[in-house]
């Protein structure tokens, strides 16, 4: 490479350059001389040939060089970015070499991703997956529920009633009336769905969230089965044994009525605030069919029995995504929504 053969090149390029007519050519010609394998890179990997008293001399001139093309085509975009606003009244200037925007890609909520799993695990144990209304009857929600009017334990859901004198369902339980009034047992069925209570919230309690009622009735069904299938459902869902407690409880329609409790996976069972420092979470309430509540369901109690349970979806999440708020899953901050 001579000092001559570097000024021809400059004017060629120069040339180039002046011709282009769009961002295309421009791009054209800035990969000739100053991409990977243009010219300059070329004369650049050339100097080690050189006799050393050239070196310094031709390196120079190709830098020189390489700031000459960078300014010219600069130059040159501007005045094109000029004309091709002018040519569209000067409003608009569109790049069409431009790297496009990837459009995001939405994807399921944890709480659906949360109640797939948990049906998928209890379909291939034969349950299956019931629906009920969200709007519900008193009848449906309590009386048939065995809680009768004015009876204090109907204080443990704050209802939210409805100008009609209906209700929002304050548990999935009523739906286990609605499907034995229409079926004989023995059957497994799951429900899960939104429900909703007049209640303060804290790290642990929703107003609006989501359970999964379980029922399973037929001839010899015990507490033994119950906390078996409960079991094997959380080994599936953790992918490994966790620890449980089920302590005794008291809900109306169950006789005897348990409470699950798991360790906390937030704290390792140590204290933290999403278990009220007590090292467990509440899981859900459950026990043995009252036999009242076949009689409410038009059953007949006599050789059937049964067990129910109600676990919130939300502390599941919480527990399989180690989350200590529960008031983030419906904060609808994408932050957190974008972290599943
Ligand atoms: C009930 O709602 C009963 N229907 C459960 C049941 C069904 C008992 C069948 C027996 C037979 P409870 O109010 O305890 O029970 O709620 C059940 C579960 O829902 C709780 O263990 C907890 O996991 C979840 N839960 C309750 N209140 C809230 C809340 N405010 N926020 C989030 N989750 C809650």
């Amino acid at each position: 490479m001579t000092e001559t053969n570097l000024e021809s090149l400059k004017i060629e390029a120069k040339k180039e350059i002046e011709n282009s007519f769009d961002l295309g050519q421009i791009g054209e010609v800035f990969r000739k001389y100053l991409g990977k394998q243009g010219e300059i890179a070329r004369i650049l990997r050339s100097l080690d040939s050189l006799p050393k008293e050239k070196r310094a001399e031709i390196g120079k001139q190709a830098n020189d060089f390489k700031n000459f093309i960078n300014l010219k085509i600069e130059e040159k975009i501007k005045e094109l970015k000029e004309k091709s606003g002018k040519g569209s009244g000067g409003k608009e200037w569109i790049d069409i070499t431009a790297p496009g925007k990837k459009p995001s890609v939405g994807h399921l909520h944890p709480l659906t991703l949360i109640r797939r799993k948990t049906e998928e695990i209890f379909q291939t144990m034969g349950f299956s997956t019931i629906e009920g209304p969200e709007i519900e009857s008193v009848w449906y929600n309590f009386d048939a529920l065995n809680i009768p009017k004015d009876h204090p334990a109907r204080d443990a859901w704050d209802t939210f009633y409805l100008k009609d004198g209906m209700l929002l369902r304050a548990h999935t339980s009523p739906v286990q009336i609605r499907f034995m009034e229409k079926n004989n047992p023995p059957f497994r069925i799951i429900v899960p769905g939104r429900i909703f209570r007049h209640e303060a919230t804290d790290p642990s309690h929703e107003f609006d969230f989501y359970q999964l009622e379980g029922l399973m009735v037929g001839e010899d069904i015990s507490a033994a089965n119950f906390k078996a299938v409960i079991q094997e459902f959380y080994r599936r869902f953790f992918g490994k044994p966790v620890k449980i407690r089920l302590i005794p409880s008291f809900f109306p329609f169950t006789e005897p009525s348990f409470q699950v409790d798991m360790s906390c996976v937030n704290c390792s069972g140590k204290g933290c605030p999403a278990c009220k420092r007590t090292g467990w979470l509440e899981m859900m309430g459950a026990g043995m069919v009252h036999p009242n509540v076949f009689k409410y369901a038009g059953l007949n109690p006599k050789g059937l029995t049964g067990f129910a349970f109600g676990m919130g979806l939300d502390r599941l999440a919480m527990m399989k995504y180690k989350i200590n708020n529960i008031r983030l899953f419906h904060s609808g901050d994408l932050r957190f929504l974008q972290q599943f």
